[in-house]
């Protein structure tokens, strides 16, 4: 788009209800997406702003599955999750819909009738894999079987999770239905695909010759590549009761394919945003630049097929841009959502009150534009600690501070301004546009390290200067000095607001001034001499080492969790007969005291009173307990084990440990109390 567009139609990818959204789901798409539509709004132009949960779609059917309930429960659970959190990280849509309401089913299965009735289709019968107790046929995720490249026992229909490889149903060896665990069985079934190959040409054109200079590298590159390898056609309908139907005779139990129906939820969600036809420039007028700001695993969808599917319906405008990010790492590990490794934003909010806009600023400022980057708490407090707070929020607090301070908090008089003052407001001045370029070419990171020089430019000014040394000798100067300050604080106010809202709002509060239009954020008068200031608060705090340290320790936990389930308990040993089982002397016996055997790790040495003697054991424990949590307690005692000589000390007996598969110990212990020397049998 070369002119000034009259209206921007932003869309931010459409969360699948079947989960809350974690911190990947914000670097990659909402995020960017919130400070574009935020900066052109304070540009004054006129945004729509709009997403939605994603309702339909194997996801949600297995994961309603899992947590044996409907899919209908399913996406009220999380579609209202993920609607609070969006809200609570200020994430500014001007609808947050979802695809399974009326105007949603209405308007897909519109859109796909128009396409029918046009003969914009093929219709293809192919075998499918079909469970005959479920009558049901299966989509690929519900198939698992073996994996023909690395056999493991449980890939699914369409990909392996342990080798990666992606599959088609009929490859797996051994497939099984996970509907009812029986051999599903192949079956014919119809269904309508969207010709591709045919408008792989005008994708060329306009994706290879339109756009090879204003898509990002990696969205452009991608498109290229699936270009190059040919297009197929691909089936727009699938055999499932969850979904939009397919609105022709002779579909009955079919619905549209979930990528079919999704992309049209942006135009759903316009139309439920806007009373009658007041939606239609947003998606059909040429002057609208349409955004799609998207995760790199959708690029196809937006790129290609959704983009085929908008030419070959008629009636809509295209993508002016796509602007893709890559992926968001936790601390070294790719997030998953079945894993758990992620940061979900409603629990942060619990561990970090107040705190949105700071996982806000570590997530564009680290923003996986180019490349997939790493998350980690370390760089999240080192971020807060020397950017937010050491940077930003110094500078704000001093300015402000001092103002009180020497001039009763009214804006001091502007005296003769010396080189070094124009100089600062000289380049105070080029901000607004340098950093509105940026965020108009996509580059977020960049654009917010810009907010930071400015921020930076203001500390370096009041260092300087030392106002807080002049004012001893010369008040004059020193009044200047605080009322250039205070209007690089000021246009802050307006220049923060795309990244960290909140805050922008806490300063102009403190300031008592309201946020500019954008290309007024760097004028030299926004705060006139005696204009009285609020009171000073604290825009960011400092975060400590053990509040970052308990967020590592859940993740480590989760770590461990994980080890645990996917570790195989141990194999069973073999018989014994009922009479050697009947040698053992198993009672139960009270600690009385325990101390660590001297120059060993792992060795306590433990008096146990065994009803029958108080006899001293040692054993091999240490690493696990802390010897004086293990007085007083139960414990299961092997009383006749022979008794052998351990570090110098006779032990006789054993204590019996429950040892969990993870090697960690735990004390066998009766349900109640019982006397020492109460038998086990
Ligand atoms: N729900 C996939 C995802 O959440 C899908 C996006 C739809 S955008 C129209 O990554
Ligand atoms: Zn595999």
């Amino acid at each position: 788009m070369t002119s000034q567009p009259q209206r921007y139609t932003i869309t931010a990818a459409l969360p699948y209800a079947n989960g809350p959204v974690h911190i990947g789901h914000l670097a990659g798409v909402y995020i960017p997406a919130d400070i574009y539509a935020r900066y052109l709004r304070a540009q004054g132009r006129d945004v729509k702003f709009v997403c939605g949960s994603d309702e339909h779609g194997v996801p949600i059917t297995i994961r309603a599955q899992k947590e044996g309930v409907t899919p209908q429960q399913v996406v009220d659970k999380y579609h209202a999750i993920i609607r609070d959190s969006f809200r609570d990280f200020g994430i500014s849509f001007d609808i947050y819909a979802r695809t399974s309401n009326d105007t949603h089913r209405q308007t897909a299965s519109d859109f796909f009738r128009k396409m029918y009735e046009a003969g914009q289709f093929t219709e293809q019968v192919s075998q499918q894999y079909y469970d005959e107790q479920a009558q049901q046929f299966l989509a690929d995720r519900y198939i698992v079987g073996t994996c023909p490249t690395c056999a493991n026992e449980n890939a699914y229909g369409d990909q392996c999770e342990r080798c990666g490889s992606s599959l088609s149903p009929t490859e797996l060896i051994n497939p099984k239905s996970m509907l009812s665990g029986n051999k599903p069985v192949l079956r014919e079934t119809k269904h309508w695909y969207l010709p591709l190959d045919q408008y792989e040409q005008w994708l060329r054109e306009w994706i290879i010759e339109g756009h090879k200079q204003d898509w990002k590298t990696n969205v452009y590159g991608q498109c290229k590549s699936w270009i190059d390898q040919g297009l197929q056609p691909r089936a727009v309908t699938r055999d499932l009761d969850w979904g939009v139907p397919v609105p022709v005779d002779g579909a009955d139990g079919k619905v549209l394919y979930v990528w079919f129906d999704a992309p049209i939820g942006y135009i759903s969600a316009t139309k439920d945003l806007l009373p009658g036809d007041a939606w239609k420039p947003y998606w059909q007028d040429p002057t609208t630049k349409l955004v799609h700001f998207i995760g790199k695993d959708n690029i196809v969808f937006h790129c290609i097929i959704f983009p085929a599917m908008l030419k070959a319906h008629g009636d809509f405008i295209l993508p002016d841009n796509v602007p893709a990010n890559e992926f968001l790492n936790l601390e070294g590990d790719k997030i998953s959502t079945s894993r758990n490794w992620a940061v979900w934003l409603h629990e942060y909010l619990q561990d970090f009150p107040g705190k949105a806009d700071v996982l806000r600023y570590v997530l564009a400022a680290n923003a996986p534009e180019t490349k997939d980057n790493d998350f980690t708490w370390k760089d999240f407090q080192a971020r807060n600690n020397n950017e937010l707070v050491a940077n930003l929020g110094n500078f704000v607090n001093r300015a402000v501070v001092l103002t009180h301070k020497f001039f009763g908090g009214d804006v001091p008089v502007k005296g003769p301004l010396t080189d070094l003052d124009r100089e600062v407001f000289a380049q105070l001045a080029e901000f607004p546009k340098r950093i509105g370029d940026l965020i108009e070419q996509y580059r977020f990171r960049d654009a917010l390290s810009e907010l930071m020089n400015l921020t930076r430019l203001g500390n370096k000014y009041l260092a300087d200067t030392e106002p807080w040394k002049l004012v001893k000798t010369d008040q004059e100067r020193t009044g200047t000095v605080l009322h250039v300050a205070l209007q690089l604080a000021a246009s802050l106010v307006t220049l923060m607001e795309p990244f960290l809202p909140t805050a922008a709002a806490n300063l102009g509060s403190m300031l008592r001034i309201e946020r500019q239009a954008w290309a007024q954020a760097g004028a030299t008068d926004l705060l006139p001499a005696g204009h009285h200031l609020g009171d000073a608060v604290l825009l960011f705090d400092k975060i400590e080492d053990k509040t970052v340290e308990a967020q590592v320790q859940k993740l480590l936990d989760t770590k461990v969790a994980n080890q645990l389930a996917n570790t195989p308990v141990t194999a069973a040993k073999d018989n014994v007969s009922f009479d050697e089982f009947g040698r053992m002397d198993l009672r139960v016996g009270t600690i009385l005291s325990a101390e660590k055997v001297a120059k060993t790790k792992k060795l306590l040495k433990l008096t146990v009173d065994t009803g029958l003697d108080q006899r001293t054991i040692v054993s091999g424990i240490a690493e696990h307990f802390v010897p004086e949590a293990l007085v007083g307690q139960q414990v299961l005692v092997l009383l006749n084990l022979a008794p052998r000589e351990i570090k110098g000390i006779e032990s006789q007996g054993m204590l019996l440990m429950a040892e969990d598969v993870d090697g960690s110990l735990r004390l066998m212990q009766p349900g109640q109390p019982v006397r020492p020397g109460s038998f086990v049998a």
